[in-house]
């Protein structure tokens, strides 16, 4: 079992240090930035992503910079919120009321991650207003894997073992991304994630060692989501046109493909522990480079997914509209009564 230990410490010792950056520092350099040569900014900031320093909200940053941060850390919110969807729906049919309980605060927490993250896409001075109305409308991508549907108990075990799985695998190193409040949004994120995976491995063993009929299931879910999950990891590096950009700038620190990779070499132990076979005829360890070679991934289904034609998108989305419709009233009740909290403070002070 793998965790994120090792490279949090690493994470948490940079964050003290960004978090030395003085406020009036920053206000000193954002006033200078006015009157510098864009070039120079540039050099500059460049020189700050290369020495490891933190990029904090007020700091000068490209215009692209900021684009594309806004762009990843939205999707990635955004499918944390759709990604509550696939397992929510199966908290009134879980086998228990332990699992229950467990699957409660597992869905709670993906809620949780998508808020620390619309604050941490905020900090960049997008609205989260403006990205749930780009999300509801269609108009914003979020990953792939949650287009797919859960039809057995044991799709939640192969959620949590292979989606978190794969999510750890590629948000450790966002941990060390460039951009301050991103990177910090994810320390807590990758704990949490860790925890769902081994819940999800856990529900896997426990079918795998159970009846025949409850092991066949295990194998139909992984069945399942083998292929959508090497798919998370986005498009061939050959084919991902953000990829070398986000790389120089420390938003990505490893490439799609490399992590994809990663997430092979760790989970193949982890199905034979189970007893259960990866769908892949051509699955084979290479111990000349030691790494497992595996088949080609069918990317024209996950274009077909990205175009909004996946098995759920419809669905998914339908049912975040729902939601939406249906949390106004608190959304009116809360600004309604910070109103009357600010009317007060006002009233007092006068
Ligand atoms: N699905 O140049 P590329 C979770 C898009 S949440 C949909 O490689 P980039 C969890 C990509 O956005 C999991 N779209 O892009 C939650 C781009 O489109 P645009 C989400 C995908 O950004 C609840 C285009 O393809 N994790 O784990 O350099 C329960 C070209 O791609 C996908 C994150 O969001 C995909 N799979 O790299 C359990 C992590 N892949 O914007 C678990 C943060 C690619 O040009 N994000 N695209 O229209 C990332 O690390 C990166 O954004 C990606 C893509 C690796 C996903």
């Amino acid at each position: 079992m793998y965790t994120q230990g090792l490279d949090l410490l690493d994470a948490e010792a940079r964050r003290e240090e960004g978090a030395l950056r003085n406020e009036s520092a920053a206000r000193a350099e954002s006033a200078a930035a006015s009157c510098t040569p864009q070039s120079t900014l540039e050099e500059r900031f460049l020189a700050r992503v290369d020495g490891e320093e933190k990029i904090e909200p007020k700091d000068w940053m490209p215009d692209a910079y900021r684009q594309t941060l806004i762009r990843q850390i939205s999707q990635h919110a955004h499918s944390e919120i759709v990604g509550m969807l696939p397992e929510g729906n199966w908290i009134t049919r879980a086998p228990s009321l332990q699992r229950k309980a467990i699957l409660i605060a597992k869905v709670q927490d993906e809620g949780g991650h998508g808020m620390y993250l619309y604050s941490a896409a905020e900090t960049l001075g997008v609205s989260r207003d403006e990205l749930i109305e780009q999300l509801l409308a269609g108009r914003a991508k979020y990953s792939s894997i949650f287009n797919y549907p859960t039809p057995t108990w044991a799709d939640v075990g192969a959620i949590g073992w292979l989606v978190d799985g794969a999510a750890i695998m590629n948000q450790i190193p966002l941990c060390r991304c460039s951009y301050g409040p991103y990177a910090r949004a994810m320390v807590r994120i990758c704990r949490e994630e860790s925890f769902h995976q081994r819940q999800g491995f856990e529900i896997m063993l426990t079918l795998a060692r159970g009846t025949p009929e409850q092991k066949a299931m295990a194998q139909a879910a992984l069945d399942r989501w083998w292929w959508p999950s090497l798919m998370m990891f986005g498009p061939p590096d050959t084919d991902s046109p953000h990829s070398a950009q986000s790389m120089r700038w420390k938003i990505k620190r490893l490439s799609n493909d490399e992590l994809r990779q990663k997430f092979v070499d760790f989970t193949v132990p982890q199905a034979k522990f189970l007893g259960l076979e990866i769908p892949d005829r051509e699955l084979e360890w290479d111990a000349e480079n030691g790494h497992y070679r595996f088949g080609a991934i069918d990317w024209r289904e996950f274009h077909e997914v990205l175009r909004g034609n996946g098995p759920c998108n419809r669905e998914r989305l339908a049912a975040r509209r729902r939601a939406h419709e249906d949390g106004r009233w608190i959304r009116e009740a809360a600004l309604a009564y910070a109103e009357k909290q600010r009317r007060r403070a006002t009233a007092d002070a006068a």
